[in-house]
C-alpha cells in the first residue's frame, strides 16, 4: 500500500460526504497519483465501515464495468467490485429522488441471490450457477461522485464503484430455467426503448462476473456469503436520467422492474 491509514480515512470521509451531500469532487488520484489497488479497496472498506458504524446494513454486492459497452463508455478495461447498503434499495415501482444524487444514470442488470457461499480462488460459472438460489431483473442507479464521471479505475473503486441506488423485481427464476447468455433485455425510458442487449454482453455470461467477484474476495481472504444479492453489471451503456423520468427494464421470461425519478 502507498497511502497511510490517516490518508485512507480522510479520503473515505471525503468521498462519503460527497455521496451524502450529493456534491461532486475531482478524482482522488489527482492528489494521490501513487495510490495502488489495495489503497483503493481500503478506502472503499473504510466507507463501508463508516456506514455500518452508523447502523446501516450491507445487503449486497456488485460487479461493475463488466460489459464491453460499459468499458468502452468509461474508457477502461477491468471490472470492479463494490457493496450495496440498505439505504440504496428502492421498492419495485418506487421513487428515486434526484435531489439526493449528483448525476444519476441507470444500468440494466441481472441480479443473483446465492443460497450457498462462494469462495475463490478457482470459482467458475458452474460453481456460481450451482450456488445460485435465483436470478431476477435489476436496475442499478449509479452516481459517480467524480465531476462529470471523469475518473480512473482506482478512483472508482475507492468511490464504491459509483453505487447509489438499485431496484430488483420482476420474476425471480432458478438459474437453471433461463439461459443467461441469450436472455434478451430492453431498457425503456419514459415508454421509449433506449437500450437493448443480451446477458452475454456481461463477460460472455453474467455468472462470470459473480465468479470474478468470488475470486477477487478470495484473494483478500473473503467470500460471497450465502443469501447475498449481487448485481452482475450493466448489460448496456448507462443511461442518464433526470427528475420526471421513469425507467422500466424488461427481461425475456423474467418480467419487468421499474422506478420513477422525482
Ligand atoms: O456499476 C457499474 O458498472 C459502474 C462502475 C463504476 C463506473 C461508472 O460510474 O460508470
Ligand atoms: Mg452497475
Amino acid at each position: 500500500m502507498k497511502l497511510d491509514a490517516r490518508t485512507i480515512a480522510a479520503l473515505a470521509e471525503h468521498l462519503e460526504t460527497c455521496e451524502l451531500e450529493a456534491r461532486d469532487t475531482p478524482k482522488i488520484t489527482d492528489e494521490h497519483p501513487q495510490m495502488d489497488w489495495d489503497d483503493a479497496y481500503a478506502i472503499q472498506d473504510a466507507i463501508r465501515r463508516r456506514k455500518t458504524d452508523r447502523g446501516h446494513r450491507i445487503i449486497g454486492l456488485k460487479a461493475g464495468l463488466t460489459s464491453h459497452a460499459k468499458m468502452k463508455q468509461m474508457g477502461v478495461a477491468t471490472p470492479v467490485f463494490g457493496f450495496l447498503a440498505d439505504n440504496f434499495a428502492l421498492p419495485e415501482g418506487g421513487e428515486c429522488s434526484v435531489r439526493d444524487l449528483i448525476h444519476p444514470k441507470v444500468e440494466p442488470e441481472i441480479a443473483f441471490v446465492t443460497r450457498r457461499a462462494l469462495k475463490g480462488p478457482g470459482c467458475h460459472i458452474g460453481a456460481v450457477l450451482a450456488a445460485t438460489d435465483f436470478v431476477l431483473p435489476g436496475i442499478e442507479v449509479i452516481d459517480s461522485r467524480y465531476r462529470d464521471f471523469k475518473f480512473d479505475l482506482k478512483s472508482v473503486v475507492a468511490d464504491n464503484t459509483s453505487a447509489a441506488r438499485f431496484v430488483v423485481g420482476g420474476r425471480a427464476l432458478p438459474a437453471s430455467e433461463v439461459d443467461l447468455r441469450t436472455v434478451g433485455i430492453v431498457l425503456e425510458k419514459n415508454g421509449e426503448p433506449v437500450a437493448f442487449g443480451a446477458g452475454a454482453a456481461v463477460l460472455g455470461h453474467p455468472a462470470a462476473a459473480i465468479a470474478m467477484l468470488a475470486n477477487h474476495l478470495g484473494a483478500r481472504g473473503g467470500e460471497i456469503p450465502a443469501g447475498t444479492l449481487i448485481l452482475s453489471g450493466g448489460i448496456t451503456e448507462a443511461v442518464a436520467v433526470a427528475a420526471g423520468d421513469s425507467v422500466t427494464l424488461r427481461v425475456q421470461g423474467m418480467g419487468s422492474v421499474g422506478m420513477r425519478f422525482t
